[in-house]
Parts: C-alpha cells; sequence; structure tokens
C-alpha cells in the first residue's frame, strides 16, 4: 500500500474529510476496487445496503432556449423556428402530470429551455395547476438557470428570493440540480459561454436553502474539464453543504453526477466518458461529497447496466421509472426511456441491495394495492428536515 493510499483509508475510516489532492490522488492512482471499496465503506455507513428509488416523471415542457451551450443536444434556437421545436402548454403539462399520478407516480421532475416568449405566469400556473389535479405529488422542478431566467422575464423583474417564494405558493416542493455543469471559469468559457456561472447558480441554491426548499446538486463531467477541475467542483458544493447544514433550514439532498453525451451536441467530436471512468466518477463524489447523503446514477445518462454495478462503488440512488426523457437521447430518437419498478427490484437485488421507494425528500414511500403515504426519513438526521 502506497502511503498516499495509507493515509486516504485511514481518513475514510476515522470519517474525516478528504482534501484535493486526496481526491486527484484518487482519481489519479488508484486501483478501481480499492476506490469502490473505500466508496462503499461510506456508502454502508450511511445507508446500509439500502438502495433508493421513486416512481416518478420527467417533464420537458419546452426544447426552445435562448443558449447555445456546446455540450447540449436538446435546445432549439427559437429564432429559426426549428421544425422540432416544441412548447407544451399549462393543460398538457398538467395532463401528463395527472397520467403519472394515476399510475402511482409521487413526483414529477420539470424542466426545459430558457424559452425567449413565454412569461412567468406560465410557470406559476404550471405549479398551479399540478397541484390542482395531484394535491399529493412532489413537484420538483426548474434548475437554478431557468430561475434566474425567470427573474429576468418576470414584469417588473424579480428577485430570485420572490420568484422562490412565488413558485413555491403555486406548489413548488423541491429544485433539481440541473446547470451546475463545472464550476470553473476555463470550462464556461468554452463549453458553456452565454449561461450564468457559478455565483448564480450558488445564490439560487442559497436562497432556496434559507427559504427551506430542499435541492439537488448536479456535476457534468467528461467533456473538457479536467479531473482537477471536478474535484474543485466537489469541493465548493461540500463548502456550501456545510454552511446549509450549519445555518439553513434545508439543504442539498442529493448529488447527481451526469456523464456528458456527446450524441448531436456541438461537441461530438469528443468521446465522452467511458464506463471506467463513469465508476471512478461516482466513487469519488462518494467520497469527497462527505457531507451530502445521497449519490444518484442518473441511469438515463449512466446507462442501466453501469447504475446497477455502481450501487457497490458509492451510489445509493438510481432516480426513477423516468418514462420520457427528451434531455439526452442514448439511441437518437425516441424520448420514451421507462423502466419498471419490477427491473429497478432485479437489478437493486441482485446487486446485494435492499430496494427501498422513497419520495422526493427522501421519506419511505409505503403503498398499498391502490394507495401511497409517505413514512418516516430514510436517512435519520437528514435529508427532509421533518
Ligand atoms: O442541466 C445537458 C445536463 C442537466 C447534456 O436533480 C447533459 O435529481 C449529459 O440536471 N450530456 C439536466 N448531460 C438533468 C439534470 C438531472 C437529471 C436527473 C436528476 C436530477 C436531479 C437532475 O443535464 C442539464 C445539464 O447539466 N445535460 N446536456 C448532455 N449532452
Amino acid at each position: 500500500m502506497t502511503v498516499a493510499e495509507h493515509s486516504i483509508r485511514a481518513k475514510v475510516d476515522a470519517g474525516r474529510r478528504l482534501s484535493a489532492e486526496d481526491g486527484q490522488w484518487l482519481y489519479a492512482s488508484a486501483d478501481l476496487h480499492t476506490l469502490g471499496q473505500l466508496a462503499n465503506q461510506v456508502r454502508e455507513r450511511r445507508h446500509g445496503r439500502s438502495a433508493y428509488y421513486n416512481i416518478n416523471r420527467h417533464i420537458n415542457y419546452t426544447n426552445y432556449c435562448v443558449l447555445r451551450c456546446k455540450f447540449c443536444s436538446f435546445f432549439r434556437p427559437w429564432q429559426k423556428e426549428a421544425a422540432d421545436g416544441y412548447e407544451l402548454t399549462v393543460p398538457q403539462i398538467a395532463d401528463q402530470a395527472a397520467e403519472a399520478c394515476s399510475r402511482g407516480a409521487t413526483e414529477v421532475h420539470i424542466v426545459g429551455g430558457l424559452h425567449p416568449r413565454l412569461p412567468f405566469s406560465y410557470y406559476t400556473d404550471m405549479c398551479r395547476e399540478i397541484r390542482r389535479r395531484c394535491p399529493r405529488m412532489c413537484i420538483k422542478a426548474f434548475t437554478a438557470i431557468e430561475i434566474i431566467h425567470f427573474t429576468r422575464i418576470a414584469k417588473p423583474r424579480m428577485s430570485i428570493r420572490d420568484v422562490l417564494v412565488a413558485l413555491r405558493e403555486a406548489g413548488l416542493d423541491a429544485l433539481p440540480g440541473g446547470g451546475a455543469e463545472i464550476f470553473d471559469p476555463r470550462v464556461h468559457d468554452e463549453a458553456f459561454k452565454n449561461k450564468v456561472g457559478e455565483a448564480e447558480w450558488f445564490e439560487v441554491h442559497r436562497t432556496a436553502h434559507e427559504l427551506g426548499i430542499f435541492t439537488n446538486a448536479t456535476m457534468l463531467y467528461g467533456h473538457v474539464e479536467t479531473p482537477a477541475e471536478r474535484i474543485a467542483h466537489l469541493i465548493k458544493l461540500r463548502e456550501h453543504q456545510d454552511e446549509s447544514l450549519r445555518s439553513r433550514p434545508a439543504n442539498f439532498n442529493c448529488l447527481v453526477p451526469l456523464p456528458f453525451v456527446p450524441e448531436g451536441s456541438a461537441l461530438s467530436h469528443l468521446p465522452g466518458p467511458t464506463g471506467l471512468t463513469n465508476l471512478r466518477t461516482l466513487a469519488v463524489c462518494r467520497l469527497m461529497a462527505d457531507n451530502i447523503p445521497h449519490l444518484k446514477a442518473f441511469w438515463i445518462m449512466q446507462g442501466i447496466k453501469l447504475s446497477q454495478v455502481s450501487l457497490n462503488w458509492g451510489v445509493d440512488d438510481l432516480d426513477g421509472t423516468v418514462v420520457h426523457y427528451d434531455i439526452t437521447k442514448r439511441d437518437g430518437a425516441s424520448t420514451h426511456q421507462e423502466i419498471t419498478v419490477d427491473t429497478l427490484h432485479r437489478l437493486i437485488r441482485e446487486a446485494g441491495c435492499t430496494p427501498i421507494e422513497r419520495d422526493t425528500l427522501y421519506r419511505r414511500v409505503l403503498r398499498t394495492p391502490d394507495a401511497w403515504t409517505t413514512g418516516d426519513p430514510v436517512d435519520p438526521g437528514c435529508g427532509t428536515g421533518s
């Protein structure tokens, strides 16, 4: 065992924090199985052999976007009125949510492009209508980038706080983690130049946490960034979480590392991360982001087979049934990307874990044949605050 490995192992055993240098060593030098064993140790300390999933529905309300992020294949420019550009109406979105509700979903996850014309009332109406038709469904919606967009399109302009308060009054429960990409000015300029940066992303999540709204955090990796830049990103999230845990009524529930899917993007010449980079990154995330309770392998982007393997490399959550997803499409065509609860159970059990259905705020979901209720937090001491 090298000196570096010995020192990192001692820190993990003692539940002590890893440094940026430790993180870089883990990326560059750790044997994959050592890395998995260390990450699994942290995962088991928090979650035992439980593996979480939810019954959810992802809804992408428009692909029109004023931005042109190079990594994104989802956006369509409004000016060109692309043949495959779309925007859903509020009744169409509420119909999708109601259909999900009737199939037992506990969450809708709603995100879309930054549409140049839709008014702020479209977003509050969307939440209000879903809340009216599906009173118990958790509405997890709008990345930090969309929230900043709303502050600008509202007439008169609104603060981040006022936008979040208005959305919460309309029914919003939680924010997803998207839009964080990689917090680094060089990477920002190279891959998503005109998007709001790190300061605004954190301001939205800080404000949400101050208001008691739980959020997630993402890291989009495997494009133009270096491993050192990924580690720096994770440390910034960890520092933010320290502050939220110390002084705010809400915090990050879950970290979601997103592997770059090159197909159809302006960076399609890049190969995208390999399976081993994905596994390594998930394990490093578990070890570095020591204060974020859950680590999610979003199976749509990680692939279901690697997501299953990752349950022994630090991951404790697989997201959910999803049903439709438009932001990345592996086969380049269909948005229908669905997994059944039976399949999730089979994959989780085969990985040696116990499947546990959770809601957005990581409370246990208890089901009878035709109803569900929420029970205790799956992980007492973190998460819902309830
Ligand atoms: O913000 C865009 C990323 C995000 C690509 O919070 C891409 O539980 C890979 O944030 N390759 C949206 N990634 C998805 C997201 C998410 C997904 C699942 C769960 C949660 C959660 C959040 O997807 C965007 C962007 O960072 N993205 N294009 C691409 N080509």
